[in-house]
């Protein structure tokens, strides 16, 4: 072979190993690729770092449960734990009721002046006189069956009191403070208001009340908000169905009804005032379809002015 063709045949090789190594890094590089995108497909919530702060939902909870004792004075999420999405501001549990009105009368006494340039019952828009009677005609409102009740009006609470009284031994149990001058016990609503001061500040929440036809108030008893089939009116033209222990109020009120069940659950957690994920959704649904209007806000702030807190739903 001349000298030529060795330098031939040597230059081709080298070029073909050039080649060989070249195609294997073109290879090694598109295999890493393929691999660095697989990584990125299958790389999901727990590439992202947990967080160990936040109580586990099914972890133990010593605060929870009935007893009035030591107040629960840990935030909570209860908006991740019923799948919400409206947020829960996350304000130290003992800042966020009232502690401050003692009775439910004194309550009363101040909502009527809070109300007294906006005498409008909530659930029927009947306009009533500081003496508290309704002018019945006026909103066109035809009584169900008691007159008397429905002539006045009375001071609702939007979460029924049982709802709590219920949670609380004195109202359920009995308690010893709780004995007739003739010596017989008593328990219920009124043994509540006499043992448990928690039940008083919570019965007293201005938050929670709203002035209603007495009527309504005796009907609605402790049931809960819901959306029933059909439009009948028992009430006159008042757009209100209570029945099957459900009450469907009126599109206007039910984003304010919405908020003060917001407001209810967050600031006495223990108590669990929206029970499920279903009553959440469907509160979370009226807040957005019924917004925050100027007198909701007024009266709100006004409230806030006489009992000391917020309800940061209606800010
Ligand atoms: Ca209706
Ligand atoms: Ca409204």
């Amino acid at each position: 072979m001349s000298d030529m063709v060795k330098k031939g045949c040597a230059g081709v090789g080298a070029l073909g190993l050039f080649i060989v190594v070249g195609v294997v890094a073109t290879l090694v590089s598109m295999f890493m690729n393929l691999d660095v995108a697989g990584d990125d497909q299958v790389r999901g919530p727990t590439s992202v770092p947990i967080t160990t702060t936040e109580p586990r939902d099914d972890a133990p909870r010593p605060n929870d449960g009935p007893s009035p004792s030591a107040p629960d004075t840990k935030g909570d999420a209860p908006s991740s734990r019923k799948g919400g999405s409206i947020a829960y501001p996350n304000t130290p549990v003992a800042r966020r009721g009232n502690v401050k009105i003692e009775s439910f009368s004194s309550s009363k006494r101040n909502l009527m002046k809070i109300h007294a340039d906006r005498p409008r019952t909530f659930y029927c828009g009947c306009g009533f006189e500081p003496s508290k009677s309704i002018d019945l005609r006026e909103c066109k409102y035809e009584i169900r069956s008691n007159k008397s009740r429905a002539s006045r009006v009375e001071f609702e609470h939007v979460v029924p009191a049982s709802a709590f009284g219920h949670q609380i031994d004195a109202w359920t149990k009995g308690h010893p403070k709780c004995t007739s001058s003739n010596g017989k016990k008593y328990k219920g609503r009124r043994c509540a208001e006499r043992a448990s001061s928690e039940f008083e500040l919570m019965q007293a929440d201005m938050h929670n009340l709203q002035p209603a036809v007495g009527e309504v108030n005796a009907d609605r008893l402790n049931y809960v908000m819901a959306e029933l089939d059909g439009e009948v009116r028992e009430y006159g033209v008042c757009d209100v169905e209570i029945r099957d222990k459900k009450i469907e109020p009126r599109p206007e009120v039910r984003g304010d009804i919405a908020r003060t069940y917001l407001y209810m659950d967050w600031a006495y957690p223990k108590y669990h005032l929206i029970p499920d994920a279903k009553q959440r959704a469907m509160f979370e649904r009226w807040a957005k379809d019924d917004p925050v209007d100027s007198w909701e806000r007024k009266r709100a702030r006004r409230v806030a002015d006489v009992q000391g807190n917020v309800n940061p739903f209606v800010e």
